[in-house]
């Protein structure tokens, strides 16, 4: 199976062999895959290859191990192009997935400098906080902080953001959504992102920072956000012009 002349490692060669066993659902979501030795004795290695090839994908987040049971193939990532500017609604919807939120928190601030900076407001204008786990079918997937002006979007209450809030904002006001800067940073999850969002403590977290702005010009939001980055991954379409 492995070709043993090729410029390519063996470790290599092995986890791209797996990974077209999960590929093709040979090897099942949540389902064991075969033994460190028997994975050996198929290959023909030494169990130090074959753990190189795991670890290896245990690293990338397609394989997870569990103490005293073994190693099990995760469920595949969420895919999220970086192009258009979607609701989490909407991309859940798109994916035939089912979304919903807990709200953790929902309070009237006077915006931090940070947030009134970026969305242009006066110091001691006030702003919503609004808290939520955003779940895919049910399973967490990130922890979202937005902060709104009220004076822009007033009337936001808990029932309004347990649902769309881009919805809300383009049904119930004059406004369309034009655009957003976003920047996506790495970082692992604390405490209390690990409780929400059910992960280890310091596993591997997708922080997102959204400025949305209007077709008005006007800056309508900033958003906070970390996503679980065993579950997403995001994707670009770049051109060389
Ligand atoms: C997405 C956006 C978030 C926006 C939310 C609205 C990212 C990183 N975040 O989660 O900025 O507030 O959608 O979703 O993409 P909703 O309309 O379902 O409330």
């Amino acid at each position: 199976m492995l070709d043993k002349k090729s410029p390519l490692p063996m470790y290599y060669q092995i986890e791209e062999d797996i990974k077209g066993k999960i590929e093709s659902g040979l090897f099942g979501v949540g389902k064991t895959i075969p033994s460190e030795r028997e994975l050996s004795e198929q290959y023909g290695v030494s169990r130090m290859t074959v753990r190189q090839a795991v670890s290896n994908l245990v690293n990338e987040g397609a394989l997870y191990r569990e103490k005293g049971k073994g190693t099990f193939v995760s469920e595949r990532k969420i895919e999220q192009p970086l192009t258009g500017m979607t609701s989490f609604t909407e991309d859940m919807k798109k994916r035939g997935m089912t979304a919903t939120s807990r709200l953790i928190g929902f309070s009237v601030i006077s915006a931090p400098p940070d947030i009134a900076r970026k969305l242009h407001l006066e110091q001691g204008e006030e702003v919503y906080e609004i808290q939520r786990i955003r779940f895919a079918d049910g399973k967490p997937m990130a922890v979202e902080q937005t902060f709104l002006p009220i004076a822009l979007v007033p009337g936001v209450d808990e029932s309004i953001v347990m649902g769309s809030l881009y919805e809300h904002i383009e049904e119930n006001h004059d406004y369309k959504i034009d655009k957003a800067t976003q920047v996506i940073e790495a970082t692992t999850a604390d405490q209390e992102q690990s409780e929400l969002l059910a992960i280890p403590y310091g596993a591997a977290v997708l922080h997102i920072e959204r400025l949305s702005v209007l077709t008005n010009g006007t800056p309508f939001e900033v958003v906070k956000s970390s996503y679980r980055a065993d579950r997403y991954k995001f994707i670009s379409e770049i051109h060389r012009t």
